[in-house]
């Protein structure tokens, strides 16, 4: 059964890639399994209907085969888990894997949110010019220690890993803020995860939903 997604149908970034449904499509594209995708409104996504497949109301959500998944990390576990490409099949090696999966959603991708957060609903305060001073630096405290760790290999631990799929699309929601261009090894890192067709396919993708909903140009 193709699996279906959720995706927001408006997504407030414009189709850059950030929403979460993006890196699931990205590891469905590296595991070349097709997929649907089902749109949805702000409103929808706290509608019983969804809030049955998501209990806080968000996307991504996946559906397959009568399994409902939601979190974009356990669903990009389940890919795989179930495919070949995203984890090692030395058990050492996959553990470490999913270690970095972990690392990428719970250690990294936090301090990356809030000062996301801190940006989109504190900017105008007057408190923001301080603030997002020590958001910056809990960000670059843990691109320090990441960078350190990954010191000139191409990946987190051997081979393109969920792991490195996952931290790519942590780094990226840091957008055009240029914090991660001080850092030329993960700077590269990045450069070689978007590289990647399975990326550019995903990216291709969502962007698509965007440019559907703008009015013809002219
Ligand atoms: N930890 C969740 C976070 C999901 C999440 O925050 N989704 C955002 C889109 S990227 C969302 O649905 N936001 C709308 C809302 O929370 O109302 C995951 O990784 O899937």
């Amino acid at each position: 059964m193709t699996p279906t997604i959720t995706a927001f149908a408006a997504s407030p970034d414009r189709g850059k890639g950030l929403a979460r449904d993006m890196r699931v499509r990205w590891a469905l594209e590296e595991v070349g399994q097709p997929y649907q995708v089902r749109l949805v409104t702000f409103a929808e996504m706290k509608q019983p209907a969804h809030v049955a497949l998501h209990p806080f109301g968000q996307i991504p959500t996946y559906e397959e085969d009568g399994l409902t998944l939601f979190e974009s990390g356990a669903i990009v576990l389940r890919l795989a888990e179930q495919h070949t490409g995203l984890l090692p099949q030395d058990p050492h090696a996959r553990m470490r894997a999913i270690s970095w999966m972990f690392a990428a959603l719970n250690t990294v991708e936090p301090s990356i949110v809030e000062r996301s957060m801190a940006w989109l609903f504190e900017r105008e305060q007057p408190w923001y010019a301080s603030r997002i001073v020590m958001l910056d630096t809990r960000v670059r405290q843990r691109l320090d220690e990441l960078s350190r760790r990954l010191g000139d290999g191409p990946w987190l631990d051997g081979d393109f890993s969920a792991g490195d799929l996952l931290m790519a699309s942590v780094l990226l929601r840091l957008g055009s803020s240029g914090i991660v261009d001080a850092y030329p090894n993960l700077a590269a890192f990045l450069a070689r995860a978007t590289a990647r067709p399975a990326y550019r396919r995903a990216f291709a993708a969502q962007e698509a939903v965007f440019l559907a909903s703008q009015p013809p140009a002219g």
